[in-house]
């Protein structure tokens, strides 16, 4: 089978030199299916990536048979407008790409152009299942009455599971057997010794594996994107991935201390303190203990949404799908757990904004080495559009990765860029994090600078000791629009 053997080459070359193609009949049988994988709020605690507490052996066993990016970073670090820019392949463009409405409330301008919608029309069947936008099942089913589909027309089917738990929020926020959050009294994590089906995922999967068996008898490509929950608060899992988990392996955040408040795009974690209590009352910045279990009930998370990966990825192979597919697994942005004293994502340093991104094309050269390039979320969709061999809807933000996918060592193609809040932009460069904090009714901003060589963890703000380097990254920030632009002075 020449074609599934070197199905990036046949994409590539598709992509280029269409004429080559025998016919158009021809072209969508040989076009590759596309697995997309989306995990909720996962960092990069990864065994593959040097954590050593963490435990996630299926996430690493794909790496060892794709590419493993290890600086991918989201473009906005909250789940809805981090999704959208995938979606769109864009940076956000106006204030409310910035937030979680970002697709609800801006897809006419440009749904029709949506990954899936425009998979959809040149001729793939289109399936999400779980959290894929940022509404569970897309708004469809048992939503959350908040308004019409988020993407209208972008999907042959878009579903969550049937389960314990009564509508898609309970489920994006659920506790052990159907049991739902109640905010701002539901623990931060739990422990239940149950069976892995005790939580969403397991359902997620479940669903997952017996749609790939429906698929594999399809004629027509799919791009099925399944959307799984976990580690997103509450950090809960049953107990035998707690067990995996021994508290002395867990460690303290690096940096705790808050940085000094009148450089701080700082945040005071509103999702985690209004949302969750500890029965005890305790804080987390103030009990090491209470850190400590919360990052170990992270991690238990992680093995949990680890697992549930790992057989839907089984299913792939027992299908025998694995030849024609190409598989994706990226995580929507990071989280800091108690790193910079921020118990949340929403901000723009190195942990909100860097998380898993694996891409694994049949065929492709060089499996299992890793890419160290910065890239963004906003390349998958230019990336998968050479790789399918379908024509671009337009300008696009993003750069494919296909150079990074034929050879690992290929630099990146440009800086990665970050958005949130009411103003603040976010620059990362091989060696530079700088994060322009806007004050109201100021053009200056507030500047941090980190060197992320010498400095990893963002301790030591160097903005006033490097006065040419904030110059030129803050030049380099109006390089692309900023979505900001009607709220600044
Ligand atoms: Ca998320």
């Amino acid at each position: 089978m020449m074609i599934t053997r070197h199905l990036l080459a046949l994409a590539v070359s598709a992509a280029l030199v269409p004429v080559a193609l025998p016919s158009a009949a021809a072209a969508e049988r040989a076009r590759p299916n596309v697995l997309f994988i989306a995990i909720d709020d996962l960092r990069s605690d990864l065994g593959v990536l040097g954590v050593k507490h963490a435990r996630t052996p299926n996430l690493d066993r794909f790496a060892a048979s794709g590419r493993l990016f290890t600086h991918h970073y989201a473009v906005v670090p909250t789940c809805g407008a981090s999704r959208c820019s995938l979606m769109r392949g864009r940076y956000p463009d106006q204030l409310v790409q910035v937030g979680n409405e970002a697709i609800r409330l801006t897809h006419e301008s440009w749904g029709a152009q949506s990954l899936p919608a425009w998979w959809r029309q040149h001729g793939y069947q289109t399936l999400a299942l779980g959290k894929i936008t940022h509404y569970p099942g897309n708004l469809t089913g048992r939503n959350w009455a908040e308004g019409p589909e988020e993407l209208p027309g972008a999907w042959d089917r878009t579903w969550i599971p049937k389960s314990p738990w009564k509508t898609s929020e309970e489920m994006m926020h659920g506790y052990a057997n159907g049991r739902p959050r109640v905010p701002g009294k539901s623990p931060a994590w739990q422990m239940n010794d149950g069976p892995d089906d005790a939580y969403p995922d397991a359902w997620v999967a479940g669903d997952a594996v017996r749609t790939l068996g429906e698929l594999a008898t399809s004629n027509k490509p799919w791009f099925f994107a399944v959307g799984l929950y976990k580690p997103h608060l509450p950090f809960a899992a049953p107990k035998k991935w707690f067990d995996l988990h021994d508290p002395k392996d867990i460690a303290a955040p690096e940096v705790t201390t808050r940085p000094a408040d009148e450089v701080s795009s700082w945040h005071p974690s509103s999702e985690f303190r209004g949302n969750y209590k500890d029965a005890a009352g305790r804080d987390p910045d103030q009990d090491a203990a209470y850190a400590l279990e919360l990052r170990r009930a992270y991690a238990a998370a992680t093995s949990y949404v680890d697992a549930q990966v790992g057989r839907v990825l089984e299913a792939l192979r027992e299908l025998r799908l694995e030849q024609n597919t190409i598989v994706v697994i990226w995580s929507d942005h990071g989280f800091l757990l108690g790193e910079h004293a921020i118990w949340g994502k929403h901000a723009l340093y190195e942990n909100g904004l860097r998380s898993p991104l694996m891409i694994r094309v049949p065929g492709m050269s060089r499996a299992g080495e890793k890419s160290d390039a910065l890239v963004e979320a906003i390349d998958l969709y230019p990336t998968l559009l050479e790789l399918c061999g379908l024509p671009s809807p337009g300008p696009l933000d993003g750069r494919s990765l296909r150079p990074q996918l034929e050879n690992p060592a290929a630099p990146a193609a440009k800086p990665a860029r970050g958005f949130w809040g009411a103003g603040d932009r976010t620059v990362r460069t091989e060696r530079w994090r700088l994060i322009a904090h806007r004050v109201k009714g100021s053009a200056e901003p507030k500047v941090e600078l980190f060197d992320m060589i010498a400095d990893p963890h963002e301790a030591k703000n160097v903005a006033a000791a490097e006065p040419t380097v904030v110059r030129d990254l803050l030049r380099s920030l109006d390089e692309v629009k900023d979505p900001f632009a009607a709220a600044r002075p």
